[in-house]
């Protein structure tokens, strides 16, 4: 390996987005920056944003960093979402200059495609997370477009999950009903500049207070992200919520389910990677025609793709 690791572990931003480079198109040599970072990690507190499309997600996360830094604190931001506006340039004309934050040596962003076939986020997203965690900065943000999976999927990779919902929508109690909140350790109503923020607070209180006794009521937040206005609330609760984690010893098990579903996904990764070389493209192919035809059913199909790698 170069020198790119020293320079890392030097504090130097150039080596840092060198490295991120390598690790998020997952190749070999970018999983042996992982290994060699991988000790450095696990001090960095992981807050994952998440919320439906257009929720304010990307202006409270560049708020929320904002928020960070006048607190002294050091903030890497990994956007996984293709459009986020941190790429697009398209926040330049709200209130909150995201341009600004981009040229403060204390803030360092990234935006990631979201993932491929196999649903749920791609494991480089977890490697890239790892990586700035090491790098040392003491909180690393993870925005993730709300498409139900994503979020459940984020919620196992941060420590402390904000679902970002907006007053008049009415969208985001289905999510809710549908089960998203029990993956929210904050609750935030942005947009609270809009009318119905309070009504939405009650509702969301009424459906907090259906939950079975005895379970954690995470808090309820009303932001304006676009005046930068509850961001110092919202990073009391994020902390209070870590502190929480701490005392009650549920940090430890969240991080160990969390290294749990890391290390099954990149064994199920590499498991796949195995059949693929193992077998011949003609061969799957002949498969999975057999498979479209109903002359074999896809259970034999995959068994016999998986028989060529078990022997
Ligand atoms: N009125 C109002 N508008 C807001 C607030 N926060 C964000 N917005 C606006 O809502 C729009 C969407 O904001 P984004 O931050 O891009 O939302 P997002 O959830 O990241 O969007 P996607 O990543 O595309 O899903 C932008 O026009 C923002 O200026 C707020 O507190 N009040
Ligand atoms: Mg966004």
């Amino acid at each position: 390996m170069d020198d790119l690791v020293e320079r890392f572990l030097a504090g130097e931003r150039r080596a840092l987005a060198r490295i991120i480079s390598r690790v998020e198109n997952n190749t070999p040599e970018g999983r042996e920056y992982v290994r060699a970072l991988f000790p450095h990690s696990g001090k960095a507190h992981i807050v994952g944003i998440t919320g439906g499309a257009g929720s304010g997600k990307s202006t409270l996360t560049g708020a929320l960093a904002r928020e960070m830094r006048n607190r002294g604190y050091q903030v890497g931001i990994v956007a996984v979402d293709p459009s986020s506006p941190f790429t697009h340039g398209a926040i330049l004309g709200d209130r909150i200059r995201m341009q600004d934050l981009a040229l403060d040596p204390g803030v360092f962003m990234r935006s990631m495609a979201g993932r491929g076939a196999l649903g749920g986020l791609a494991p480089a997203i977890d490697d890239v997370v790892s990586v700035m965690d090491s790098f040392g900065f003491d909180y690393v943000l993870i925005e993730t477009v709300g498409a139900g999976q994503d979020e459940v999927e984020i919620a196992g990779t941060a420590l402390s999950t904000v679902l970002v919902n907006n007053p008049g929508t009415g969208d985001d109690i289905q999510a809710l009903k549908a089960g998203i909140i029990e993956i929210a350790d904050i609750l935030v109503v942005n947009k609270a500049d809009h009318p119905g923020a309070d009504v939405l607070v009650s509702q969301l209180q009424a459906l907090l207070s259906l939950a079975p006794a005895g379970s954690r009521r995470p808090p309820i937040l009303k932001t304006t992200a676009i005046k930068g206005e509850g961001l110092g609330k919202l990073l009391d609760a994020i902390d209070a919520h870590r502190k929480e984690l701490e005392t009650s010893g549920d940090l430890a098990a969240r991080l160990r389910e969390d290294a749990r579903h890391a290390v099954l996904s990149i064994a199920r990764a590499i498991l796949l990677e195995k059949i693929r070389q193992a077998t011949p493209e003609a061969e799957l192919e002949g498969l999975v025609a057999k498979v479209a035809a109903r002359e074999l059913d896809p259970h034999t199909a995959a068994e016999r793709l998986a028989a060529a790698v078990s022997a």
